[in-house]
């Protein structure tokens, strides 16, 4: 029988419990634009009283660099509509070539705005702003989530942002290459997977682990695919490597337990879970997550789909109950 994209996609779905994220993701939806900034601004400056950032590299501040200055030289009413048509997605100018930016390059603007509000270049937020009941709530389900979720939702709500550009074509501009994302730590690269030993899997997290995407990509089928946290999967090697260069670059993924069950056909259905680290936080957060493989009967990787945990103690739920 041939492997399809939608067949595998329900793989182990009957072990999977929906995620807060979404929901306090669709709770920031509803609120106001002036909420949605007053409540980035609080959640992050929360959050910032225990972990903060690494600061992105000079290549990627370049990016948005223009950007940035152009702010800067702005009155600060200037400034506040620039920020709410940001979070509009309106179309202007600035929100087109934001909306261009790769997500990590849209994580280092807000993060160089955040410095220059602090300095005092940028108007803060909020300027005599009230906390409305709406933020008050949605501030309280966010401390519910555990540190990498609470990322997530930051992450999501920032990748958001800017005009559409999806339906645009390729921005005007040359495309610069992706910086390279500085590592934290050493890679981890001997992998010890309990209850997995399948070559495939092993191999893609030891290649991912020290950014080699070649031969992570090399790994999968032609026509495989990846499907990251509450996304579509991505379709195609070359579809794959593009995701991979922009948004896999220092990670550091610890898988620790999994389970493998060898189909009739000869394929396999693994589920992974563990640990994922990002070069924004380093050590001092780890998002649990997993993965569920789908390998054809040649050992390629026909599909791979990569799940955040609703709850620590799903890292254990590998099997129905
Ligand atoms: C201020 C107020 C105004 C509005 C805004 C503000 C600034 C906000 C800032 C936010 C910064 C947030 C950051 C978040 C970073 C999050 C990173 C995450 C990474 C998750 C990665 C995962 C990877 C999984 C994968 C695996 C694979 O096997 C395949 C690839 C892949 C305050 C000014 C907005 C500054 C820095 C959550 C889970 C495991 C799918 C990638």
């Amino acid at each position: 029988m041939a492997l399809t994209i939608e067949s595998a996609q329900n793989i182990f779905s009957n072990t999977q419990i929906p995620s807060p994220i979404p929901a306090t993701i669709a709770l920031f939806d509803q609120l106001s634009i002036d909420d949605q900034l007053a409540y980035l601004w609080y959640a992050y400056t929360e959050m910032g009283k225990t972990i903060t950032p690494a600061a992105p590299g000079a290549a990627r501040l370049q990016l948005a660099e223009s950007l940035l200055n152009q702010i800067k030289q702005m009155s600060p009413d200037e400034q506040t509509k620039v920020m709410r048509d940001l979070a509009s997605r309106a179309d202007t100018p600035i929100s087109r070539s934001y909306g261009f930016f790769s997500v990590n390059t849209k994580l280092a603007f807000w993060f160089e705005l955040s410095e220059l509000m602090v300095k005092g270049f940028v108007v803060p937020i909020p300027i005599g702003y009230q906390m409305s009941p709406g933020v008050q709530m949605v501030l309280e389900a966010t401390k519910k989530l555990d540190a990498g979720q609470q990322i997530t939702v930051l992450r999501n709500t920032v990748v958001d942002m800017g005009f559409d550009t999806s339906e645009l074509g390729p921005s005007s501009s040359k495309a610069a290459p992706e910086p390279a994302f500085a590592r934290t730590s050493a890679p981890i690269t001997s992998i010890k997977i309990d209850g997995v030993t399948e070559p495939a899997v092993l191999g893609y997290i030891q290649a991912m682990n020290s950014d080699n995407f070649d031969a992570a990509i090399d790994l999968f089928t032609d026509d495989g695919a990846l499907q990251p946290p509450f996304q579509k999967p991505i379709v195609g090697r070359e579809a794959i490597a593009k995701y991979m260069r922009e948004e896999a670059q220092g990670l550091n993924m610890m898988p620790k337990q999994g389970i493998c069950d060898v189909q009739s056909d000869g394929s396999k259905q693994l589920k992974v879970t563990g640990v994922v680290q990002t070069p924004w936080f380093g050590v001092t957060v780890g998002m649990n997550i997993s993965w569920r493989f789908l390998i054809n009967p040649q050992g390629k990787i026909f599909f791979v789909a990569i799940d955040m945990l609703a709850s620590p103690q799903e890292l254990m739920n590998l099997r129905p109950v």
